[in-house]
């Protein structure tokens, strides 16, 4: 009774819609709500068909996510921005062959700061990780921020708020 959490957190998840083809994505997108304009606590998922958006999933639990955190300052400014060039980034598909080691893109609408993050297939590929993650930093133009990829295992078993990332980039390392 209640004690089955990842029953509760699944029951939460609902399939809004799905696309096939770049014209279908279009379709679909003009009538997504923008990350800015749903609610606090809200996630909005966007994968590829046949994988939950859990790490429980078979596709997802030896994998991780680049994290790129928007300051609260500048949810105005970067959040929208972010989470349209990810989406634009994969359709267009921007990461070439590394693009089949994408599951997906999520965005969390949280008051302590939104969070917009990339989920890979497999955490310990750290090259084909480095490539998706320099790819994305470009594509939304992170420059003074920092992305983390944290591994999937470290995030669901974690008791502090902060996971220790397995790479970073940054404006140093991001070329
Ligand atoms: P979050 O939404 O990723 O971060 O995780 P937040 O701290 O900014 O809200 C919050 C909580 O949601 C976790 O501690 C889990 O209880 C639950 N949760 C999140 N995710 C992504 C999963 C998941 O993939 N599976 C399960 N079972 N629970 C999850």
């Amino acid at each position: 009774m209640g004690s089955d959490r990842t029953k509760d957190w699944e029951d939460c998840l609902r399939r809004v819609t799905t696309f096939d083809s770049i014209e279908g994505f279009w379709s679909v997108a003009n009538h997504f709500i923008q990350p800015s304009g749903l609610s606090w606590g809200s996630d909005f998922y966007v994968f590829r068909e046949g994988i939950k958006p859990m790490w429980e999933d078979e596709q997802n639990v030896k994998g991780g996510r680049w994290l790129v955190m928007v300051d609260k300052h500048k949810r105005q400014q970067l959040l929208d921005h972010y989470w349209m060039e990810m989406l634009l980034a994969l359709v267009g598909e921007q990461f070439g062959h590394d693009g089949e080691e994408i599951c997906g893109a999520v965005v969390n609408i949280r008051q302590k700061g939104d969070k917009v993050a990339l989920w890979t297939r497999d955490a310990t590929k750290d090259a084909v990780n480095y490539r998706i993650g320099q790819v994305l930093y470009q594509a939304l133009s992170v420059k003074d921020n920092v992305m983390r990829y944290e591994v999937h295992k470290d995030a669901s078993v974690r008791t502090g708020s902060m996971v220790k990332p397995r790479i970073v980039l940054s404006a140093a390392n991001s070329q």
